[in-house]
């Protein structure tokens, strides 16, 4: 059988050969800002969304080819998150994945209009995808959309700005990191099961379980932020003085990384052995020191 790491390492290569046909330029004036996109959606992400998606789309059996705009769109969201996140104005962080961030290397203005092209870019080649039945469009779109708002990243990102003066508490801190990281791990996982035809109870049992995996996921990137190396980890380091390792420590917070895996695993039992794809994405993102 093949593994997780080998599933990821197809992802990749699909992942990223699909995004050049999507992200294409005929027009010279526009060379700048085409840059300025190719420069951080093809700068090492790990695709660890898009696989989600897939993962979920084996479970019920949806073929692939019906995947792969939802897979690029949570990816090209993803993307424009960070080069925002970068932003003098919000993160303020100089480097991304290895490499100076986007805005260093093409400007403020440059940086801000690549990421809304990339996010409103998701949403059109969802819209435009053959694939997908007119319903299912308007559903994934509408989760793609919720998933950025106010009630999503946006909403997490301005709790954590406006509230970084004062020392943040654990429904803060949970607030944050449940709309700014577990939310689009969430939506990769209902909008693929809403492509596969899942039920009602499926749905809400993804959702679970990648709202805790989601969870775990950031406090792991916390505590790589308290204690991993910036050449290793590839981004700016020790940005976030106000997170669960500043609140709880660093052995606390890897016992809630195992509490919310506990949790999300216990989640995922209705598949029955199907549930294993499930369990190793758990353990491959949590084994991660990037
Ligand atoms: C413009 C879409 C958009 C949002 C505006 C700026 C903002 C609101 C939200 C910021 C959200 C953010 C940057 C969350 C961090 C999530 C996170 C843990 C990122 C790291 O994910 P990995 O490890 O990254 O999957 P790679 O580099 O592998 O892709």
């Amino acid at each position: 059988m093949e593994t997780l790491a080998h599933q990821l390492q197809e992802t990749r290569i699909l992942i990223d050969h699909e995004l050049k046909k999507y992200i294409t330029n005929g027009q010279p004036l526009l060379k700048d800002l085409h840059e300025s996109i190719n420069y951080s959606l093809f700068s090492g992400g790990k695709r660890i969304r898009p696989l989600f998606c897939f993962i979920v789309g084996d479970l019920l059996n949806a073929p692939r080819r019906k995947l792969i705009s939802l897979a690029c769109a949570v990816e090209m969201i993803h993307t424009a998150s960070l080069i925002m996140d970068d932003l003098p104005h919000m993160d303020d962080a100089k480097m991304r994945r290895g490499k100076p961030a986007n805005h260093l290397v093409f400007g403020q203005d440059v940086a801000a209009l690549a990421s809304i092209g990339l996010l409103t870019k998701a949403y059109e080649i969802v819209l435009k995808d053959p694939e997908l039945s007119d319903e299912k469009k308007t559903k994934v779109v509408a989760k793609l959309a919720a998933t950025v708002g106010t009630e999503g990243l946006v909403g997490g990102q301005f709790v954590d700005l406006h509230y970084s003066k004062g020392p943040k508490d654990q429904s803060a801190l949970e607030y944050i990191h449940t709309h700014k990281t577990a939310s689009l791990f969430i939506t990769s996982g209902s909008a693929a099961a809403i492509i596969g035809d899942a039920t009602e109870m499926q749905i809400r049992a993804l959702e679970q379980y990648a709202k805790n995996l989601g969870l775990a996921f950031q406090i792991l990137d916390d505590i790589l932020d308290a204690t991993g190396n910036t050449e290793e980890v590839g981004k700016t380091l020790g940005k976030d003085e106000e997170s669960f390792v500043s609140l709880h420590g660093i052995e606390k917070s890897q016992l809630l990384i195992n509490q919310y895996t506990q949790e999300a695993i216990d989640t995922i039992s209705i598949f029955d052995d199907k549930n294993k794809p499930l369990i190793a994405l758990g353990n491959l993102l949590l084994s991660r020191n990037m």
